[in-house]
């Protein structure tokens, strides 16, 4: 069941947001709202989840393979980790950078300390741990 409920803003604060909605696509401001709506719960699902709670993420990597041992370490990493990545991608971007994107689910924290290795292994040029969510508690 749908509910509707009214939201009182400043004119200028109003702007920006249907500024900010046009440039990601939105048609009207009640998707724009519910998916920030999400979005939050997202984050408070992750910081109150139970550590043993099932949850999914994204990580991100870039690296150069070319660098010392680093495309080794990373695979030996995901393969200590093999029971919790889903999915990896692997893109070779030009002649020495990577990107990969690898899918996680299980325990939220398994999740975030494989996260946190990837990301902080000297070397990933770029990493992020991105918290996703099964969808059942949206
Ligand atoms: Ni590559």
């Amino acid at each position: 069941m749908l509910n509707r409920i009214g939201i009182s803003l400043d004119e200028e604060l109003l702007e920006q947001f249907d500024e900010l909605i046009a440039e990601r696509g939105y048609n009207n401001r009640s998707e724009a709202v519910r998916d920030m709506i999400r979005e939050e719960l997202i984050k408070k699902e992750w910081k109150e989840a139970d550590e043993n709670a099932i949850q999914v993420a994204v990580a991100v990597i870039v690296y150069d393979h070319d660098s010392h041992d680093l495309s080794h370490k990373l695979t030996h990493l995901q393969h200590n980790a093999h029971d919790l990545i889903i999915s990896t991608t692997h893109v070779h971007m030009d002649e020495n950078n990577c990107l990969e994107v690898l899918l996680l689910k299980g325990k939220a924290k398994h999740i975030s300390a494989l996260g946190n290795t990837l990301t902080s292994t000297s070397g990933v040029k770029m990493g992020k741990l991105i918290p996703a969510t099964t969808g059942e508690r949206l």
